[in-house]
């Protein structure tokens, strides 16, 4: 059975199948797709044409996560994401907001956008919480423990599936705490944040202790550097960031199987029909569209 947030639009809400969510990056900077969508036009062409391929939802950002990358000014932020929102919502596509800040999530949502992104898990802004709560939406709280520049210095685990677990609960009690409704929550572990390889695929081998804190999740793989370093040459050279799309769909595939809410990649296509085969293999044959 797959748990989803409340306060999803209806046809999102009507999903029995991991949902696939197309990453929309308005940066000059982020890993695979920086660069190609900082005009407005050619962020929501990108976008409808991900959603056109099959996404259930589009996540728009405007701030690069990549390690050692430089906060981006509010305003800058802001002025990159809203037009595309608009843009996306006027054609009729469903989008949350890749966001650690409140002023752009409220921005966003009063744009249109139907679940908030936070790669900090409210951490990186003291008004997030209150702000969601106000909001309505379902909010992805993802494990984090500092920003790009320094998170490489904060990979140490006692065991990372019971800190990351731990500390999720923690944001959990914070948000609710703070008026954000527990079923609006969706958590999320964070691959790649403050982790190496091997806590990456600790994680996912243990995704159904995550599943146990009693949440739908969300799992962001796509194209990242440990599968990257899994796939390397006998050289030792990493794959390629744009050759690592069938690890990707095979990462979808597991954790659909696995009941997981949404996965968020750069290649819709392959992880639809990943989830669409994972779903038919779960039920025996009646898969959504
Ligand atoms: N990863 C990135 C950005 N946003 N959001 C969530 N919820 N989970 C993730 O794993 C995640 C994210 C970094 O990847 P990108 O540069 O391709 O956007």
């Amino acid at each position: 059975m797959i748990r989803r947030p409340e306060g999803l639009p209806a046809r999102l809400a009507a999903l029995r199948r991991t949902m696939v969510v197309g990453v929309l990056n308005v940066t000059p900077d982020s890993f695979s797709d920086g660069g190609h969508f900082l005009d407005p036009a050619a962020a929501v062409a990108h976008g409808t044409a991900l959603w056109e391929q099959g996404a259930d939802l589009i996540d728009v950002g405007g701030e690069s996560t990549r390690p050692g990358a430089l906060r981006v000014p509010p305003q800058d932020e802001a002025a990159r994401v809203l037009p595309v929102v608009a843009g996306l919502v006027a054609a009729g596509v469903p989008v949350s907001i890749d966001t650690m800040r409140a002023s752009t999530a409220e921005a966003a949502v009063s744009a249109g956008a139907c679940v908030v992104n936070d790669v900090s898990g409210g951490l990186a802004d003291p008004s997030m919480y209150s702000a969601v709560a106000g909001l309505g939406v379902p909010y992805v709280v993802m494990h984090w423990r500092g920003h790009s520049d320094r998170m490489e210095s904060l990979v140490r685990y006692d065991d990372v599936v019971v800190d990351v677990c731990r500390e999720l609960a923690q944001r959990v009690e914070e948000a609710v705490a703070a008026g954000i409704s527990a079923d609006r929550l969706v958590l999320d572990p964070g691959l790649g944040f403050a982790k190496e390889a091997v806590h990456n695929w600790l994680l996912l081998r243990h995704l159904d202790a995550l599943a146990g804190l009693g949440f739908p999740l969300l799992i962001g793989a796509s194209r990242k550097r440990f599968l990257g370093s899994l796939l390397s040459d006998v050289d030792g050279t990493a794959r390629p960031v744009d050759e690592r799309d069938a690890a990707t769909d095979a990462v979808t595939a597991l954790a659909a199987v696995q009941g997981v809410w949404a996965v968020r990649v750069h290649d819709v296509r392959g992880s639809k029909d990943a989830v669409r085969v994972a779903a038919a293999w779960h039920s025996g044959g009646a898969v959504d569209g």
